[in-house]
């Protein structure tokens, strides 16, 4: 069995609080941050154990992981065989679909970021008490080259992201550790954890039980998304314009913003099967009655959608051995639309989504998913175009078919990304015993 007491505590179950800081640093002296990375942060990485239980979560949680770069300045030269990893996610970008840096944060253009330090907690306010101690510590032997502070959205919004839409569903449950509600994916521990059963990469031994941690900040323009979906209702008699924006919407995702996924309620919203966790994920993409999926009807999902794109499900064939999931773990980020930008139907604050994930291996993981699933637009099946999404053409319109329940051969493009990648970097998050027996000395 896993032992969790080792394993940083965001990777399998996320540190699940309202706010998140993510704080990236470059290392100034390697000497004395090895001193200080054992005696002062080790002793605060929250464990998986320990977010198990309430009474055992700190008032805030701290995870810590490395770039390559940031391996490299501790003088860890072994390689962990993870090809973008090792590049850096700028070095990336080509696969990825982003129209060169042009929007990236300045501070991702290049390989200076070391690590980041993930702090979670209900209030900034004990965030910022939190990060000023560890500054205090550290001192002169980190920089803070860029930090991003992420907020659950308020009120009746809390777990949706900007667009509007319940997220953090759907994670594969990690065999032997988590028991899956129906339709959850179930991986080998190995899919997530580096050196468990089902990871098939040598590395060296000191990763065992570390994940590697893909950071993107995801910026999206949602008045301008909401004006889209206005202006293109799917026309169907029993809808109301409204209702047929609605519906484009969540054919676009692949679920209606309660959660409730499209395939299992094809035309209007069903909030009491989106909040039910033992139906809301119960799904295959095999119509009923039939025994494998279709590879023509879309009339309950299209191919396109976000959802089947990034797990295709039956699409590909059951059971989902593939090696291709992730544990997702991000929280939004910036302010609500105001009233300015939703009159104007243009965005001028950014916000969006500090998207993280999880998994043994980040060309199987994210950097398939967003290259090969999402940006390719033969995939599931010729002609279905891009992930509306999360799919990019480096800045190029997009071509999407199978939204229109209507007409699904029709193709609309969008002259626009409603999600705008701003830039981001690969890490390495270590196990508790590699920080204290090999990245600290
Ligand atoms: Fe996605 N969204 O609001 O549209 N995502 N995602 N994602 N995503 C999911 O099932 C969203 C992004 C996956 O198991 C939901 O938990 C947004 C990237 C995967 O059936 C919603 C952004 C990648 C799943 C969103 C974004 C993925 C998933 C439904 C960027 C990988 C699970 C909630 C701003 C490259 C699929 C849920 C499954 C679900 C949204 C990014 C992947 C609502 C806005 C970059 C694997």
């Amino acid at each position: 069995s896993l032992n969790l007491t080792d394993i940083q505590g965001d990777i399998l179950i996320g540190m699940k609080k309202n706010k998140e800081l993510f704080f990236f640093f470059g290392i100034e002296n390697a000497t004395e941050f090895k001193a200080k990375l054992k005696s002062d942060i080790l002793p605060l990485v929250t464990t998986t154990t320990q977010l198990l239980n309430v009474s055992t979560q700190p008032t805030t949680a701290l995870n810590i992981a490395f770039s390559q770069t940031g391996l490299f300045a501790l003088n860890i030269t072994d390689n962990l065989n993870d090809a973008p990893f090792a590049g850096g996610q700028l070095a990336d970008i080509g696969n990825l679909g982003d129209p060169g840096t042009t929007n990236w944060v300045p501070q991702f253009v290049g390989t200076d970021i070391h690590g980041v330090i993930l702090l979670a907690s209900d209030t900034v306010d004990n965030i910022n008490t939190e990060l000023a101690s560890i500054q205090s510590k550290l001192g002169d032997c980190i920089t803070e080259i860029y930090s991003l502070q992420g907020a659950a959205r308020p009120g009746n919004e809390q777990g949706h992201e900007h667009f509007g839409f319940l997220d953090g569903i759907s994670n594969p449950a990690v065999q032997g550790f988590q028991t899956p509600f129906p339709g959850q994916a179930v991986v080998p521990t190995g899919e997530i954890l580096v050196g468990e059963d089902g990871d098939s990469f040598s590395r060296p031994a000191w990763a065992k039980d570390g994940s590697f941690l893909v950071f993107r900040q995801l910026k999206q323009i949602v008045p301008e998304f909401n004006k889209f979906l206005l202006d293109n209702p799917i026309h169907i008699p029993a809808l109301t314009p409204e209702q047929g924006s609605e519906l484009l919407g969540a054919r676009m995702i692949g679920r209606w913003k309660s959660g409730a996924p499209v395939f299992l309620a094809p035309l209007v919203d069903d909030p009491v099967l989106g909040a039910d966790p033992t139906r809301n994920n119960n799904f295959t993409y095999v119509l009923p009655g039939q025994t494998v999926a279709n590879t023509t009807d879309q009339s309950k999902c299209p191919f396109s959608a976000h959802i089947r794109k990034t797990r295709p499900r039956a699409d590909i064939g059951l059971p989902e051995t593939n090696n291709h999931h992730i544990v997702r773990g991000g929280i939004p980020y910036g302010p609500e639309v105001t009233a300015a930008e939703a009159a104007s139907n243009t965005t001028t604050i950014d916000r969006g989504l500090a998207f993280v994930c999880y998994q043994s291996s980040t060309a199987a993981g994210f950097q398939f998913l967003q290259n090969l699933w999402a940006d390719n637009t033969q995939f599931v099946h010729s002609g279905v175009g891009f992930d509306p999404i999360i799919g990019a053409n480096q800045g190029a319109q997009r071509a999407v078919s199978g939204l229109d329940p209507t007409n699904p051969s029709r193709t609309i493009t969008l002259a626009t990304d409603f999600v705008v990648s701003r830039g981001g970097e690969y890490f390495f998050s270590p196990s508790l015993s590699a920080i204290a027996n090999t990245l600290s000395v």
